[in-house]
């Protein structure tokens, strides 16, 4: 059964995740393949309107167990209808977040039980697991600068900032440690990259990484 690669980028807010996704495509479609670009919270109709509850402004506070449900509600029908069904057709996956954001917001951050991040991450993800895993990494300050510009630019246009988008700059350190602590306990799944650098850059050492670990020399 043919079968592609899953690739997913995990960070802090900002740390460039969406732009690198994007790239990535760029680069895979430049050269024959046709990747999915999907991201999480959503990345499927129902996984979608999930999105729009957790971070809807209006209903702000949650429990880490509650986002946590919610969140493998939505990624049990994004895996079941969306990246397992392109996988095993051979298409490569490029996932905007994916378990890693779980396990670093709800269990690090949020207090979950890590016992129950593991419980609903067998039931759901099961062995559809990243093969790859890239970490974008930025400074406490410079995610935090990020979300800000893009709450004003949201309050510009009118609209709320989301529940996840008002918190401080101790909030974006604890992120950050959480990530690179999964980088360093999964070194072969895992890459952490500067996100600091202009996107063209990260996007470089990027596709140096992905080219180097997942393509056939002959095909480079
Ligand atoms: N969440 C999610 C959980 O709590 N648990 C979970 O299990 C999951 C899946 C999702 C929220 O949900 C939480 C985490 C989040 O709080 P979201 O809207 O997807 O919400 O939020 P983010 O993933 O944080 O998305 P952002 O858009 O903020 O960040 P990205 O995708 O990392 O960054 P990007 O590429 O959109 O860029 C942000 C800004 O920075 C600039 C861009 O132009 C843009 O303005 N930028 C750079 N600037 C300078 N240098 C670079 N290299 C740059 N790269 C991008």
């Amino acid at each position: 059964m043919p079968s592609g690669r899953f690739i997913t980028f995990e960070g802090g807010e900002g740390s460039g995740k969406t732009t690198q996704a994007r790239l990535l495509g760029d680069a895979l479609r430049a050269r024959g393949l046709e990747p999915l670009l999907t991201r999480e919270p959503g990345g499927s109709p129902f996984a979608e309107q999930v999105r729009n509850l957790v971070l809807d402004p209006a209903t702000a506070q949650h429990s880490a167990l509650s986002e946590a449900l919610l969140f493998y509600a939505a990624r049990a029908d994004h895996v079941e209808k969306v990246i397992r069904p392109a996988l095993v057709s051979g298409r490569w996956v490029i996932s905007d977040r994916f378990s890693d954001s779980t396990r670093v917001y709800q269990v690090e951050v949020g207090g979950l039980p890590l016992d129950v991040f593991k419980a609903l991450e067998l039931i759901v993800v099961k062995l559809t697991y990243p093969d790859m895993t890239l970490i974008l990494d930025v400074p406490a300050e410079v995610g935090l600068t990020r979300a800000t510009t893009r709450r004003l630019a949201r309050a510009i246009a009118g609209e709320d900032a989301d529940a996840y988008e008002k918190r401080d700059l101790e909030f974006h350190e604890r992120l950050r440690q959480g990530f690179l602590a999964i980088a360093e306990a999964e070194p072969r799944r895992c890459k952490v990259i500067d996100g600091t650098q202009p996107p063209e850059k990260v996007a470089a050492e990027v596709w140096a990484y992905v080219e180097h670990r997942m393509l056939p020399p002959e095909t480079r």
